[in-house]
């Protein structure tokens, strides 16, 4: 015998229910759901206005409940409403960019001191009045878009400036020179450092066989490798880091005279780093650690600030100096060409919208205005011709700038001919769509006053495939920087390069990379040769140019020129119950007037109780505090409470990791149990607070930043 198919009679049964159901519906809705369903706590609204819609624009009466035969019925393929928002969804992602993936952006303005016309024709360097709207996208090169915010990169530092004259985009880095000379060498050196293919790991590391492989046969790379392995690499924030625009470029005046130009941008909080350990630790504490920075210093008011210095030099100039200006290893001295502060650059607004503004901004080195031309650096050239490029892929089509953050504000300007393409917004008039033409009278045109012309250079020569002989010193610069360094700084550098190398697993990469290092600097490449320890000795490479003893370069070091501050800087205070209230209000108004934050971090982040019996709110539980998230450190607590957390790993690991990574630790004299069990060894960074004026010292203190002194006795290289 046949049975009756039940999903056919439940069909049945819906398609006369709704019908009843819709005719006993009052008025107002007051949804009926069934008795549990989640939809009980959903809003719903009789304004025309709120009524959320299809994307063509079809009211939705439900947004909790797919369209089914039957309560517990298949799902209907007529559901217009579940297709369409799974269709979207199942497309909200667009490529990441295959360099520079992870970002963080924010919008802010530009403003010049003083008419620059002398150098330059560009509108938005010439009035001290005028805001010049900027967008600003800050990244990490190697890893893809979910990564942390903390490995050891070079740092994207990428501006858009929305001129009178149309956008001019500043595409720079942290780091003022770059791996290779040549754009053609760029995909292989990005496929070496990013993951590799077979095995799709290390993920945002350069710590692996195919990068070192690649670097150690590519010696035009070990100026940047230094800087890659310094403390530049590992930003504290991209509030503190400094951005470069790397190539030389052109300035061009109103009278047509050119100079060439570097550009450089100096952050307003001054530099500041995090320490390898550090930086890896935050990595699984908190992968948004630039992110959240950036974002929670905006909303709070605390504007983060650059000046824009430009160093400006004529040909003469540029024919006296030891290397060629057209070679992106290579950077300028300050000393031998000073900066001319220009103007500031402040970051007002966080985005609305992080996939519409900081996914899809497209930044094009090709976005130049009036006033400011390319060189012929053949890594610039190249990347003349990628970005673009990228973005078809990236963005989906041609109309790219019609995306919002890439429409140019504020120039008067009547755009062109051209036409049509996936993604067309606009909707333009009229017959006429080529130029000359008589049919339109309106129609833009070409103006040989306003528009842009290149400054004219005579162009001879053969056509060749050979590099200049004036890019050979791959090393001289190198060695420059690394005895520029401060000690602390110098260690930094060893330890980086033992503790890649010992990453790598093939050892005759090894010994080549210390081969390089080798013709870098001796003590270099003795330091990282004792970290790893090898019975093998480092495989010679032959220099095109020895490494020459150029001035050193006191200016490229972070520590060197760190300020004395605590400005925009965080201090995490634990407490434990039974702590000194007084001198936490003590702590907040002295942190207060240097312009830090202090964030209070107890056990249990309802809080703990002070020696009054209050409680105080803690702004994090310790659990998801570590001490790496701070600047400097406090720990506040009564005997009792101390004795409770010196059982607690992660009170120990709070102090041990704040101790290790040198930071000046402030601590009532209770906590004493906690410290030893944490290892603390008294020295100048280690200030109790219980003596006159300790808040004060340790304060002062702390301004100085990390105790380097500590360093020696605590870690080794490698
Ligand atoms: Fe890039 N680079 N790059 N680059 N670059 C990209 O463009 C490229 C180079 C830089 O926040 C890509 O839109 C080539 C130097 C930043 O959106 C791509 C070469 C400098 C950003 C590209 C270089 C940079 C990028 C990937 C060698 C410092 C992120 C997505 C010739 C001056 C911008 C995109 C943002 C992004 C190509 C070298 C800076 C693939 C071919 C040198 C800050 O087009």
């Amino acid at each position: 015998m046949k049975m009756p198919c039940p999903i056919t009679a439940r069909v049945l049964l819906l398609s006369i229910l709704p019908a009843v159901a819709l005719a006993q519906e009052p008025a107002t809705p007051a949804r009926k759901v069934a008795p549990g369903s989640t939809a009980e706590t959903h809003q719903t609204t009789t304004n025309l206005k709120e009524t959320m819609t299809t994307n063509h624009g079809v009211p939705i009466s439900d947004n909790q409940n797919s369209l089914k035969a039957g309560p517990r019925g298949p799902v209907l393929l007529e559901d217009f409403v579940l297709r369409e928002k799974i269709t979207h969804f199942d497309h909200e992602r667009i490529p990441e960019r295959i360099v520079h993936a992870r970002g963080s952006g924010a919008h802010g303005y530009f403003q010049v001191y003083q008419s620059q016309s002398d150098v330059t024709k560009a509108a938005f360097l010439q009035d001290p009045d005028k805001k010049t709207e900027v967008f600003v996208r800050f990244s990490t090169v190697a890893g893809n878009k979910g990564s942390s915010d903390t490995p050891r990169d070079v740092r994207g530092f990428a501006t858009k400036f929305y001129t009178t004259e149309g956008n001019y985009d500043l595409v720079g880095n942290n780091i003022p020179v770059f791996f290779i000379q040549d754009a053609i060498k760029f995909p292989d050196l990005i496929h070496a450092v990013k993951m590799e293919p077979d095995r799709g790991f290390p993920q945002a590391a350069s710590a692996h066989d195919t990068f070192y492989d690649f670097i150690s046969l590519t010696p035009e790379s070990m100026h940047m490798m230094l800087w890659v392995m310094s403390d530049r690499a590992l930003a504290r924030s991209y509030r503190m880091m400094e951005g470069f625009g790397v190539h030389t470029f052109k300035m061009v005046n109103a009278k047509g005279a050119v100079q060439f130009v570097k550009f450089h941008w100096r952050p307003k909080l001054g530099t500041a780093a995090l320490v390898w350990d550090e930086s890896a630790k935050i990595y699984g504490a908190d992968p948004d650690f630039h992110r959240r920075d950036l974002w929670e210093a905006i909303e709070r008011g605390d504007f983060p600030e650059w000046e824009l210095g430009l160093q400006v030099f004529d040909e003469a100039t540029a024919a006296k100096l030891d290397f060629d200006v057209l070679d992106a290893t290579k950077l300028i001295p300050e000393e031998i060409v000073p900066l001319r502060m220009v103007g500031k650059m402040v970051l007002n607004r966080n985005v609305d919208n992080f996939h519409a503004e900081t996914e899809q901004v497209a930044f094009l080195p090709t976005n130049l205005v009036p006033g400011i031309e390319f060189t012929n650096d053949p890594l610039l050239q190249g990347r003349l011709f990628s970005y673009q490029d990228t973005q078809l892929s990236r963005l989906g089509g041609p109309n790219f700038h019609q995306i919002p953050i890439n429409q140019p504000k504020g120039c008067p300007f009547s755009g062109n001919f051209q036409r049509d393409g996936i993604h067309q917004m606009e909707i333009p008039k009229g017959r006429v769509s080529y130029e000359p033409n008589t049919l339109d009278k309106g129609a833009p045109r070409e103006n040989p006053k306003r528009g842009f012309i290149s400054a004219p250079e005579e162009m001879t020569g053969e056509k060749t495939r050979k590099r200049a002989e004036t890019f050979a010193d791959h090393y001289s610069q190198a060695r420059m920087f690394f005895r520029s360094m401060t000690e602390p700084e110098q260690r930094h550098i060893v330890s980086a390069f033992a503790f890649e190398l010992a990453k790598v697993e093939t050892k005759a990469i090894r010994l080549r990379m210390l081969g390089q290092l080798a013709n870098v600097d001796g003590a270099l490449h003795d330091g990282v040769a004792a970290a790893l320890g090898m019975k093998e000795k480092a495989e010679p490479v032959a220099a095109a140019i020895p490494a020459r003893d150029l001035a050193l370069s006191p200016t490229l070091s972070l520590i060197g020129k760190a300020p004395k501050t605590l400005q925009g800087r965080k201090i995490g205070v634990l407490i434990g119950d039974g702590f000194d209230g007084a001198l936490l209000k003590e702590l907040r108004d002295s942190a207060k007037v240097e312009k830090a934050t202090v964030v209070v971090i107890a056990p249990k982040v309802g809080g703990a109780k002070d020696s009054k019996g209050d409680l105080v709110e803690a702004d994090m539980a310790l659990s998801g505090a570590p001490s790496v998230l701070f600047d400097t450190v406090v720990v506040l607590t009564s005997k009792t409470s101390a004795d409770d957390l010196a059982t607690q790993a992660a009170a120990v690991d709070w102090v041990r990791d704040a101790f290790g990574h040198c930071k000046v630790l402030g601590h009532t004299t209770n906590a004493q149990p906690l410290f030893d069990k944490a290892g603390v060894q008294p020295d100048g960074g280690v200030v109790n607070l219980e003596s006159a004026k300790a808040v004060g010292t340790y304060i002062t203190t702390a301004k100085g930043g990390r105790i380097w002194a500590r360093e020696p006795s605590m870690r080794r290289p490698g």
